[in-house]
């Protein structure tokens, strides 16, 4: 189990879900699903397709009502009353030590926001890099997000985009969290979505969730969205729906998802999954840049 070397970073063991386990676990959305069943296949067997249309549309409809938003209009810093930092050596024995206001790890630039990991000595860390998270900022249930962002490449790096509930309240992984996009460098055409509760989650080797394969995910920026309601989590990749999780009306250790969760965008790098083949310290500097974090409710019916 992860080390943490921050005590107020106790709450959140995002495990890395192992790809060979998780595609147990990997379940498609049923009659809309185009692929079936993803992960375990041959080669290109999970590729991107279309997802269905009635899901498309409901994603893109106009009348979804946005309730928070972050473009990244304004550098040169993340704004402080919208973002907070993770601080230090925080889970899964990642290598990077995240570093708190620090432009050289977190800016704002050409209205994006830019993480950065470096190889360089800080505070008995081999790397740096940024975890930006909406903590005690923003927080809300049931709705549509969207996110816009670039992944880096190389091996080691692992961004990621994700969600969690109160840890506080109820700890890891009660709380539930919502993995809108996760990608490792040593397995770089693989895009990820997952869900974690306390009955399905990594530890149990019962998390869902699908992987997606594209052909060069890192090169250019994609939109990774949810649409979230009491009954189920629908993920979308560039507007197509990829993957389902519904609530089965088992209670809180299945579904927590009736509580609210904030945002969170980081670059680690090493680590329990993205650790997994070493890093290649030739690639770095690597950037993870965001152009924008859209948030709606939904729309009245
Ligand atoms: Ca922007």
């Amino acid at each position: 189990m992860p080390a943490y070397a921050n005590a107020q970073m106790h709450r959140a063991p995002r495990l890395a879900l192992v790809v060979s386990l998780a595609a147990l676990a990997f379940r498609g959305d049923g009659a809309g699903d185009p692929t079936g069943t993803p992960g375990m296949g041959a080669a290109g067997s999970d590729r991107f397709h279309p997802g269905p249309a009635d899901a498309a549309a409901r994603y893109a409809r106009g009348d979804w009502v946005m309730i928070w938003r972050e473009e990244f209009s304004e550098g040169p810093a993340p704004s402080p009353e919208r973002w907070t930092y993770e601080h230090g050596l925080v889970r899964n024995n990642e290598l990077q030590y995240y570093t708190v206001d620090r432009r050289e790890n977190a800016r704002v630039e050409g209205g994006q926001l830019v993480i950065t990991g470096r190889r360089e000595r800080w505070e008995g860390a081999d790397y740096t890099s940024a975890s930006l998270t909406t903590r005690g900022k923003f927080a809300f249930t049931y709705g549509k997000v969207e996110i816009r962002a670039k992944i880096p490449t190389g091996r080691g790096t692992w961004p990621a985009l994700w969600m969690l509930g109160d840890t506080d309240r109820v700890g890891w992984p009660r709380c539930g969290e919502i993995d809108l996009m996760e990608n490792v460098g040593f397995d770089p055409q693989k895009v990820h979505f997952t869900v974690h509760t306390g009955a399905f989650n990594h530890v149990r080797k019962t998390q869902r969730g699908r992987t997606v394969v594209l052909d060069e995910p890192w090169a250019d920026f994609h939109r990774y969205g949810l649409i979230w309601t009491h009954e189920r989590l629908e993920f979308f990749l560039d507007g197509e729906k990829v993957f389902e999780f519904a609530n089965d009306g088992q209670g809180p250790e299945h579904w927590p998802f009736d509580a609210p969760q904030y945002l969170i965008v980081n670059l680690a790098l090493g680590g329990q999954w993205g650790g997994q083949q070493g890093v290649d310290d030739a690639i770095f500097p690597v950037e993870f840049r965001v152009d924008y974090v859209r948030v709606w409710r939904a729309p009245a019916k």
